[in-house]
């Protein structure tokens, strides 16, 4: 059995990082088979409910005021459009709808809405998660009661290089959300992006940050970096071209991923257009059992239904069949949720 554990020093995850590429990925396997079944992905759908105008200076992103990427800024879409995407995403048999808003924070005046929006997709017996920047506990606990099943909010990279690419908040504040979204029961989905520039000490630091979290997050977003003209770090790439993350550097992040938190779901998120089938099945391999399906990220291009399909299909890869999540409960206790009423 592998064990559950929080007490990963910095040198263990970097042991494992330098493991021979073949160890390193049957070791990840090995924890992969222990938890989930190594056949079955899940099929998550993202939607931009409220896009681009954001003020932070992330400087991988194509929403933030900072860029220069062309992204029209909108108003939060309008509860009924929302609920026609999830229903569309249902029907193309995404289990999770992952709704995202390129706000610092929410404001107190949009949290009706949102609270509107979480019981209607949820009631559609899809799982709701949301990614609206940072919460307070009072939000999240008005998250909570309505139902949210996760809160995706990254750390993005280590301590270290996080300063690196973001000025307008640090990274104290990202944990401190978390532990808000923890604290009020909601599932947390926490990962960050690989190919920033970052080196392999923050690689290190990155996975070390999450796998000593007081309980690992329930999901692991793994995002290649989508260079985005325009963008502080699209640019810099494109006039690096050395600097886009080894595909094998990936596979290995995800493989330290899979070994250090064995429960949680890992899911290959934004960049899979880029990545080679190959790769994505090596990731496949080492552990990675979760991906957005569509064609569409938040604003960047997803690899889309139909090479998904195909890629399954070459890979012998089915959807996983949706089943209750498991909520933490105050005093951190497992429980299975109660279905929507
Ligand atoms: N505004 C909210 C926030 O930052 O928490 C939610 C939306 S934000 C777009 C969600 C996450 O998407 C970021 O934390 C980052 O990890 C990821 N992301 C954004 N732009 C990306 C890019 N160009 N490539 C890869 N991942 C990206
Ligand atoms: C996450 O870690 N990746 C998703 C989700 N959480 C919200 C977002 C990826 C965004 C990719 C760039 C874009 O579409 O603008
Ligand atoms: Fe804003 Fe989120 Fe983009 Fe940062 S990642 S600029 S907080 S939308």
């Amino acid at each position: 059995m592998t064990d559950i554990r929080m007490d990963w020093t910095r040198e263990e995850i970097a042991a494992l990082f330098d493991l021979p590429f073949t160890e390193l990925l049957f070791q990840a396997a090995t924890a992969h088979r222990t938890y989930h079944r190594p056949d079955e992905v899940q099929l998550c759908t993202l939607l931009s409910i409220k896009t681009g105008g954001c003020p932070e200076d992330c400087g991988y992103c194509s929403q933030s005021v900072h860029a220069d990427s062309g992204v029209e800024a909108t108003k939060l879409m309008d509860v009924r459009a929302v609920l026609q995407s999830a229903a569309q995403a249902k029907d193309a048999g995404s289990q999770r709808f992952c709704m995202g808003a390129a706000w610092r924070n929410p404001k107190d005046r949009d949290m009706p809405a949102i609270v509107e929006i979480v019981k209607g997709v949820r009631d559609m017996g899809l799982e709701t998660c949301m990614t609206l920047g940072m919460l307070t506990p009072k939000q999240a606990d008005m998250l909570a009661a309505a139902g949210l099943d996760y809160y995706n909010h990254n750390i993005d990279s280590s301590p270290e290089y996080y300063e690196r690419v973001i000025s307008t908040r640090n990274f104290e504040e990202r944990l401190d959300t978390l532990d808000h979204v923890r604290k009020s029961g909601i599932n947390v989905c926490s990962g960050g992006i690989i190919g920033m520039g970052e080196t392999r000490e923050d690689r290190v630091g990155f996975v070390h940050t999450l796998s000593t979290l007081e309980q690992h997050p329930e999901s692991v977003p793994v995002n290649a970096l989508v260079p985005v003209k325009g963008t502080i770090l699209g640019d810099m790439l494109a006039d690096t071209p050395m600097a886009k993350i080894d595909d094998i550097e990936f596979v290995r992040t995800v493989a330290v991923a899979r070994i250090t938190m064995p429960k949680s779901m890992v899911r290959l998120s934004a960049g899979r257009e880029s990545i080679s089938a190959s790769t994505q099945a090596l990731c496949f391999m080492a552990g990675a059992n979760s991906i957005f399906t569509g064609d569409k990220l938040l604003t960047a291009p997803n690899a889309g239904d139909d090479s998904d399909a195909a890629l399954f299909d070459r890979l012998g890869l089915k959807a996983l069949e949706g089943e209750e999540p498991l909520r933490q409960s105050r005093d951190g206790a497992e429980s299975t949720m109660e279905t929507a009423e």
